[in-house]
């Protein structure tokens, strides 16, 4: 597939600031006469965003396997990215998606201790050789992530979903798991979201300039 624009992820725990910093992204690009489409998984269109109901969802009748977990994800990456952001690539439109497989492995490989070989095969099956261009993760330790989202659910009066109500060793493994991918992939820029928020932003500003150039 030709790839005129370019594939930009979001990526990181719980509340680090993906939501806040992938508006604030499209906004600057934007203002450069970058045409920006943001999008999210699981979701994105609107069966993949019955699925991420579904999957969010923090109580079912029955407790969720992680196997079925997994292929949800998958099911809707597949709509996502057949529907939404392959043919917005190819239009030329960078696309800014909160969270892709990454979160996959993150999440369903080193937090449910799923096998990472099978994660790898849907990923082939999902999305071919289509990598993203640059992977900004967010990284602050948990209790910080936790924190603040807690804070904006009371807010927002937002409920708690499915992921939300995980054990502190769960989001360890998590943050683990990103720090793995981070290590082997050149694609990743490490943003510290601790920082305030303007740090954050200056430090994605220069990220951006170079994705512009390149
Ligand atoms: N999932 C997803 C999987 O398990 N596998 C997968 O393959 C995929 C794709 C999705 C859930 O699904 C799981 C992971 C998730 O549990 P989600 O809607 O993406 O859920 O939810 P979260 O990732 O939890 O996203 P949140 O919306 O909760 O957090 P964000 O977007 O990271 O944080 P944001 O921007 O809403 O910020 C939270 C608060 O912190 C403040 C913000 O103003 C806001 O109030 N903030 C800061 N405050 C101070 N300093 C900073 N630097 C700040 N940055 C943000």
């Amino acid at each position: 597939m030709s790839k005129p624009g370019k594939f930009i992820t979001f990526e990181g725990g719980e509340g680090v600031g993906k939501s806040t910093n992938i508006q604030w992204c499209a906004e600057w690009l934007m203002a450069q006469g970058v045409e920006v489409l943001v999008t999210r998984e699981p979701g994105g269109t609107p069966i993949a965003e019955l699925i991420r109901n579904k999957l969010l969802k923090a109580h079912h009748a029955e407790p969720m396997m992680p196997m079925t977990e997994l292929l949800l994800m998958f099911a809707a990456r597949a709509q996502h990215l057949q529907a939404v952001i392959e043919p917005a690539l190819q239009n030329g439109i960078w696309v800014l998606c909160d969270r892709f497989t990454d979160s996959t492995i993150a999440y369903q490989g080193f937090g449910r201790g799923l096998e990472l070989e099978t994660i790898d095969t849907l990923k082939q099956l999902a999305q071919g050789n289509l990598e993203p261009d640059c992977t900004f993760l967010l990284d602050a330790p948990v209790s910080v992530g936790m924190s603040r989202a807690r804070g904006r659910s009371i807010e927002t009066g937002e409920q708690t979903d499915r992921f939300e109500t995980e054990a502190l060793a769960f989001f360890e493994r998590v943050r683990d798991g990103f720090h793995t991918l981070a290590a082997t992939h050149s694609r990743f820029v490490i943003i510290d979201a601790e920082q305030p928020l303007e740090r954050v932003q200056s430090e994605l500003a220069v990220s951006l300039e170079v994705l512009r150039g390149a």
